[in-house]
């Protein structure tokens, strides 16, 4: 069988919430196969980032010289690229392996405040990584530092896409989950085309464990992607699955625990392996 494939770029995170580790969870749950390439280690746990290793660019390149030549991917999705050097690698490789479906998560900021984007890397993602993207998925803050401007609505959200959208991707998707003046009950997306507005809603679900949302949404509008879906339908299933591994979040460590986009399907698959037999032969 050959399967539909995703090639994830990011970090590595060691509590298994966010970075890679999410992405494969949420390409796998959306019945997908999942490529890695790691662009940093992480030594992270439930209070954040402790500490980062840095993959040097050529090595990053490599990795993804060697998967693509190989395996392809029906779609890629970035999450963390810590250094501009790393971001110009990335969009080199993207051009030059004529990649279409292309998400790019502008990951900044992890939630303890570690920065996973060096300040200075900012412009060669705007320049050049951006303007490569099928889907931008920037959170309320992220969308702040793009657009330039503070977001405390969802007009503001709509103003801040029109901004964005100029840096030359296809479609924005501004997810409002950090939106302040949000007390009410639901959660807005927008995501933009450069013509029209498409608003996802949400019930809003208040909870503590909720590192890797944004990993998990972004790869599973990837996924969505690498099935044949457009872009609108992609956000409308990712914004599914995100909700779902909110439902599903796990209380890990003494910090904050993680959503979990496989929840409950792991149960599932015990049950389908239960129903193998096992021969079991003795040997001398
Ligand atoms: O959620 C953004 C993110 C992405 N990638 C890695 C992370 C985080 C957040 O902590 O650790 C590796």
């Amino acid at each position: 069988m050959k399967p539909v494939k995703v090639l994830c770029i990011g970090g590595s995170d060691s509590s298994g919430g966010a970075g890679i580790q999410a992405d494969l969870k949420a390409v796998t749950a959306c019945g997908c196969y999942g490529l890695s390439v790691i662009t940093a280690v992480t030594a992270q746990n439930t209070f954040g980032v402790q500490d980062i290793l840095e993959i040097a660019p050529e090595f990053v390149a490599r990795q993804i010289d060697v998967v693509l030549n190989d395996i392809g991917a029906d779609a890629v999705k970035t999450g963390m690229l810590l250094t501009a050097g790393i971001v110009l690698a990335v969009a080199g490789k993207i051009r030059e392996h004529n990649i279409e479906k292309l998400v790019v998560d502008p990951v900044m900021l992890a939630k303890g405040g570690r920065n996973l984007m060096l300040a200075a890397a900012r412009e060669s993602l705007v320049k050049k990584l951006l303007p490569l993207a099928l889907v931008v998925t920037p959170n309320i803050p992220e969308a702040e530092k793009l657009a330039g401007m503070e977001i405390k609505s969802v007009a503001a959200m709509k103003k801040a896409a029109v901004i964005i959208h100029k840096f030359g991707m296809q479609s924005v998707l501004i997810k409002g989950g950090h939106l302040q003046s949000n007390k009410q009950k639901e959660v807005i997306d927008v995501l933009f085309n450069g013509k029209n507005y498409q608003e996802y809603s949400s019930s809003r679900i208040d909870l503590a464990d909720s590192h890797g949302t944004g990993c998990t949404y972004a790869s599973a509008l990837a996924a969505g992607l690498a099935l044949g879906k457009d872009v609108a339908t992609a956000a409308g299933l990712a914004k599914k699955l995100v909700t779902s591994a909110i439902i599903n979040s796990v209380d890990l460590g003494a910090g904050h625990g993680s959503v979990d986009a496989l929840a409950g399907k792991i149960n599932h698959l015990a049950a389908s392996c239960g129903e193998l037999t096992l021969v079991t032969r003795e040997r001398d």
